[in-house]
């Protein structure tokens, strides 16, 4: 695998409108050595949460590489074309890195093949959104502890301290353009980062992922946190260079009881203890495996005709495939820039 390059990044601000550049960027405030952060402060009274049900697809990754189209494009014949073989969310190759050891949620991704790259957006499943109607509203309020945990540990501006007394608004990200290698597809996907260390460091490395994870009792649980909880944080920060997760650890109320760091780089090793444990090596081959199935399937080279892949937990990946379908997803902006 090639080391992952940050070639832009851009922000989305309180009302979800996009910006090229980082104004979202926050910066990693180290916790008290006890802290007693209450994760449950502000659910009812402080907190603007993003419209879920409004579908972005790949709309703001299109939009940044429209604005920086010299930095992703080659001109070498006639009419420019992306130098990328596929273009996702962060958030696909999560899915797909950690299918071979999923056993609950399948997925399900629109692909379509513009000028030669590859665009794969995820639809909703049936089930997902059954799960995302049917929320409970301590699921709903447990959902928000991710986001106050960040708002404990983040810092605005360089020389400031975390706010928790102000309103988490879910619409506020930073997001990273990545550009990588996956053997040997080329690959440009963007990821929320959550905050960046106050030294000087380049990107990615400067980068921290911060997670909340209930606190840890029993062996039982151990296991458990190590087969499943690090898979997902390795496979998410691994792609784009992310080289720490930081984790607070909070109990039933809410509220975090120990704050821990995760090098990305020394997870596989943390979890050898277990067995029958995932392997990297095993996700990376799967996912490779994927692009280079998407890249023969995926032939015609029309906005307008999307495949369908689908897969459900312990069966194979199908797909089919539609013309003028409402699946379609690269807006016409978007096709007359490129194509222009
Ligand atoms: O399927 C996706 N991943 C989609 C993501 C579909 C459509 C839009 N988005 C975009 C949004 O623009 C958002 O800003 O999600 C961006 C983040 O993308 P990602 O980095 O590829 O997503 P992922 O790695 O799954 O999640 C990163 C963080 C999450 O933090 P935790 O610590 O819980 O993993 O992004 C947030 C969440 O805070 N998040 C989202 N935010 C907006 N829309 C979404 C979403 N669909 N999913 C996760
Ligand atoms: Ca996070």
């Amino acid at each position: 695998m090639n080391l992952p390059i940050e070639v832009g990044c851009f922000s989305l601000d309180s009302e979800r409108r996009f910006f090229n550049d980082r104004r979202q960027l926050r910066y990693y405030a180290e916790p008290a050595l006890n802290p007693s952060f209450d994760l449950k402060d502000g659910f009812k009274d402080r907190y603007v949460k993003r419209d879920e049900s409004v579908k972005e697809k790949l709309d703001h990754i299109l939009r940044w590489i429209t604005s920086n189209k010299a930095k992703v494009t080659t001109k070498d014949s006639s009419k420019p074309t992306l130098d990328v073989d596929f273009v996702m969310w962060r958030g696909h190759l999560t899915k797909l890195l950690t299918t071979p050891y999923e056993n609950r949620e399948g997925w399900m991704f629109a692909v379509t093949r513009f000028r030669g790259t590859i665009y794969i957006s995820e639809v909703e499943t049936e089930a997902a959104r059954r799960d995302r109607d049917n929320r409970t509203e301590r699921h709903s309020e447990m959902m928000y502890w991710g986001y106050k945990f960040e708002q404990y540990m983040c810092a605005d501006k360089i020389e400031s301290s975390p706010d928790p007394s102000g309103v988490v608004n879910t619409n506020e990200a930073y997001c990273t353009v990545v550009r990588t290698r996956l053997a040997t597809h080329k690959l440009l996907f963007s990821g929320e980062v959550d905050c960046r260390v106050r030294e000087p460091k380049d990107p990615p490395s400067c980068y921290v992922e911060l997670k909340t994870s209930a606190e840890i009792c029993t062996p039982k649980q151990r296991s458990n946190f190590h087969r499943f909880k690090l898979l997902k944080w390795w496979a998410q920060s691994f792609m784009p260079g992310v080289p720490q997760v930081v984790a607070g650890f909070r109990d039933h109320d809410g509220i975090v009881v120990k704050v821990e760091t995760f090098q990305i780089s020394k997870m596989s090793q943390l979890i050898k203890g277990e067995n029958n444990c995932w392997k990297p090596t095993v996700c990376m081959n799967f996912c490779n495996d994927f692009l280079t199935f998407v890249k023969d399937v995926v032939s015609e080279d029309d906005p307008s005709v999307v495949y369908l892949f689908s897969w459900e937990p312990r069966r194979d990946v199908g797909f089919t495939i539609h013309r003028d379908s409402q699946y379609g997803f690269l807006p016409e902006w978007y096709i007359n820039e490129i194509t222009r």
